[in-house]
């Protein structure tokens, strides 16, 4: 962990007040305990000599992008390549459901080779949901500021994950969405994209969803997000898990944040998603549209800054990232 500012301001002894000092130190501390101790034993120190101080610091976010597999084993290694190879700096947590083809092992071997990789293995094919609650708590439990979910088969492009990462400087939830202007989705059959659209529409109209693209994997959740949504309370455990964590975020008041994807067709490897699957999604949308009866008790949401318009920032979360086909 950096803590790359120190800044002392104003500085007074014995009431009388000094030039303001700006401190700047570059502290680097391997652990945030370990941060908030020399912190505060110099905030102590500072005391006793009658100084007051106030001491900003600031830390490098701690991303962690959560990748849930069943049978990606030829994804997932060149998957984990393009994320650690980004400009930004995250780690990865593959959750993998004992996958006969043994992207398990592969994960494992890569956890083995990169301390930036770590595996859950679960007993069997559990759901997608519940390896994303998998992929959240452990992420929680170790100190990760923003959570990203993405599909390990190259339909979410890894060089999408900084322009999702910078707009949750503005809003809790960011999703890469294929149903807004620059958006759009290559290489599915027309079956497949009415699926889609129309699971898309259901789901938007049945409960409110401002959200474009509300069956999207491709998500950066705020930490704050994450832990104030009950998961062990989340119904599903399958794909409409997305379904129900927007709605749910929506109803506590956070603000939704979409930038635009191309999602690709995967080339390797089959899709999962199963006729079964979509009418337990259609009974999800169904139950909760039933919930907006119940009066929702708000609770209190950090305040973000505005999203500048026709900033340079806003400008470049629309562009197509340079790797991008
Ligand atoms: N751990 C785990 N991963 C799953 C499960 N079902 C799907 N996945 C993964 O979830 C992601 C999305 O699934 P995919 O088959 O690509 O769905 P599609 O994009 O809707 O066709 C992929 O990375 C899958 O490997 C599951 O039951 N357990
Ligand atoms: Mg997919």
């Amino acid at each position: 962990m950096v803590c790359r500012k120190f800044v002392m301001t104003p500085l007074k002894i014995d009431r009388r007040p000094l030039k303001d000092i700006f401190v700047d130190l570059e502290l680097t501390c391997p652990t945030k305990w370990l941060n908030d101790f020399f912190c505060g034993k110099i905030a102590k120190a500072l005391e006793t000599l009658q100084v007051r101080a106030v001491i900003h610091w600031e830390f490098e976010l701690d991303i962690r992008v959560i990748i849930p597999t069943y049978n990606e084993k030829d994804n997932i290694t060149e998957l984990v390549k393009q994320i650690l190879a980004l400009p930004i700096n995250t780690q990865i947590i593959v959750v993998d459901d004992n996958s006969p083809d043994g992207t398990g092992q592969i994960a494992r071997q890569l956890a083995a080779q990169d301390s930036r990789v770590g595996v859950i293995h679960r007993a069997g094919k559990l759901g997608l949901g519940t390896a994303y609650i998998a992929g959240f708590k452990k992420g929680l439990a170790e100190g990760a500021d923003r959570l990203i979910t993405m599909d390990a088969d190259f339909s979410h492009d890894p060089a999408y994950i900084p322009a999702l990462v910078t707009l949750a400087n503005y809003y809790h939830i960011t999703i890469g969405s294929r149903y807004i202007p620059q958006g759009g989705v290559v290489n599915w059959e027309w079956q497949r994209r009415f699926l889609s659209w129309g699971a898309n529409a259901f789901a938007r109209t049945m409960l409110g969803l401002k959200a474009n693209d509300c069956t999207a994997g491709f998500r950066c959740y705020h930490r704050e997000v994450l832990l104030n949504i009950d998961l062990d309370k989340i119904f599903s455990n399958g794909y409409s898990f997305l379904v129900e964590m927007l709605f749910k975020c929506q109803r506590q008041g956070y603000q939704v944040g979409e930038i635009p994807i191309t999602f690709a067709n995967r080339t390797h490897g089959q899709s999962k998603i199963s006729q079964r699957e979509i009418y337990k999604a259609m009974y999800t949308v169904l139950r909760l549209a039933g919930t907006r009866l119940i009066p929702q008790r708000r609770i209190l949401v950090s305040a973000l800054p505005p999203l500048p318009a026709n900033s340079d920032s806003s400008k470049n979360l629309l562009e197509k990232p340079a790797s991008h086909p």
